[in-house]
């Protein structure tokens, strides 16, 4: 992993997980102080600046991350284990959504059915491909198709974030079909 990759993984650990990592707090929007921020991470002994912040943001591969609009704030999109309230959307998802998950936890998600674990809301990825992608961050990935469009007959609600994210409560086994 590069420089910049370590320093991208390090922001999104404190603005999703743990803000203390870099000594600073969230508002209840989500929203650091970019200036505390970067005086945070440069007291931990990593080098960044103004100009850096916003390279990684621009660049991020899943534009993880966004600015408020005089640039002064910043926060993750989603992805956040910690409560804030990032003023999500709710939206109509579509007829079907994907999960990528690892080959172990099939069992218990099956029935179970899908939780949040360790983060606010179940995400769920609008092609099969980037399920994939997800799963295999975990070990064998397995693909499950969701029936998100029957969730929402049935009252369920559906948020897409900023960065095209689709987050929900817990999915019930009901919903869910075993695709690759
Ligand atoms: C699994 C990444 C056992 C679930 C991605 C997943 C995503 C269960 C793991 C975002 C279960 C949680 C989120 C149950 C769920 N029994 N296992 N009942 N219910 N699980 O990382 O969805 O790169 O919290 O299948 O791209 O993998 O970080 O969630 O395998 O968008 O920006 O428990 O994180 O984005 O893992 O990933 P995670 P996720 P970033």
């Amino acid at each position: 992993m590069g420089k910049t990759d370590k320093l991208s993984v390090f922001i999104s650990l404190v603005l999703r997980h743990n803000p203390d990592a870099a000594g600073i707090t969230l508002d209840e929007h989500g929203w650091a102080d970019v200036e505390e921020l970067l005086a945070g991470i440069n007291a931990t002994g990593r080098r960044i600046d103004r100009a850096a912040l916003e390279e990684i943001v621009r660049t991020d591969n899943k534009q993880r991350y966004s600015f408020n609009e005089d640039k002064t704030l910043i926060r993750a999109n989603q992805g956040h284990s910690i409560p804030v309230d990032v003023e999500l959307k709710e939206q109509e998802p579509p007829e079907f959504l994907y999960h990528g998950t690892a080959d172990r936890f099939l069992e218990s998600i099956m029935s179970q059915g899908l939780m949040p674990m360790s983060r606010l809301y179940v995400h769920l990825s609008r092609d099969a491909e980037t399920a994939y992608k997800v799963g295999q961050r975990h070990g064998k990935p397995v693909i499950l198709k969701v029936h998100t469009g029957q969730m929402a007959r049935d009252g369920f609600q559906f948020y897409l974030s900023e960065n095209g994210v689709w987050l929900t409560g817990k999915v019930d086994a009901k919903y869910l079909e075993r695709q690759a």
